[in-house]
């Protein structure tokens, strides 16, 4: 399912309340209707696991569900596609396995990156980041912020780059207006939804924002 490339992504994440399914819950709950299953340091069978029970969760509410790194397990469940690093499977290579109809995203922290995944190719959206500084990933590359943001998709427009970019990294919901206007198509976090006192009351809050907020 190839979908409008949602402006909220969720990626999932646990602390010492919730559990990565847990996690996608609260953000379906929410009203989130885009998860990313982010597992780093997950056995191939845990992954498989948790990838399929939150598939069946994200079908339930119509949600599409996307898989990070991994895209034999992207093509063997069916999940609605994968999300690619600067160091995972090149993604002209994971086009060539998937086909068209899979999503793919692929991570750029700079104009830069953003030229140099387009010479081999394109992909459904652009992950950038960090926004600022988050502990949820690790090796984080340079914070972005709002300047950051600016002078890339000044660039992409000059260069007549039309692929979604959706910024990610420390996002809050007070940085979402801001974001919006610097022509980010949307936004990806997890930890300001997770930390938060009643995460699933954000979730409903950080989509209010971003719908009375739409460029
Ligand atoms: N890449 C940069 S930050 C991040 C990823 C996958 C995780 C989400 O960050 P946060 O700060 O928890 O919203
Ligand atoms: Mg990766």
């Amino acid at each position: 399912m190839k979908s409008e490339h949602a402006k909220l992504q969720f990626i999932t994440h646990y602390t010492e309340k919730y559990s990565y399914v847990d996690s996608a819950r609260i953000a379906l709950e929410g009203g989130c209707r885009w998860i990313q299953l982010r597992m780093k340091d997950a056995d191939a069978s845990t992954l498989e696991e948790t990838a399929l029970i939150v598939q069946k969760m994200c079908k339930d509410y119509g949600a599409t569900f996307i898989i990070d790194d991994h895209v034999s397990l992207v093509k063997k469940i069916k999940a609605d596609g994968v999300h690619l690093g600067k160091n995972d499977m090149p993604i002209a290579e994971a086009r060539r396995l998937l086909g068209d109809s899979f999503i793919i995203g692929g991570t750029v922290n700079s104009l830069d990156d953003v030229r140099t995944t387009l010479q081999s190719a394109i992909p459904d959206y652009f992950g950038c980041g960090p926004f600022r500084f988050t502990s949820t990933k690790k090796n984080l590359a340079p914070i972005l912020g709002h300047e950051g943001y600016r002078s890339i998709l000044k660039g992409m427009k000059e260069g007549g780059i039309h692929i979604p970019l959706v910024a990610i990294g420390g996002i809050h919901k007070e940085d979402i207006p801001s974001l919006l206007e610097s022509g980010v198509h949307g936004i990806a976090l997890s930890s300001s939804i997770l930390r938060a006192e009643n995460p699933v009351e954000e979730m409903k809050e950080i989509i209010e924002i971003l719908n009375t907020n739409r460029q």
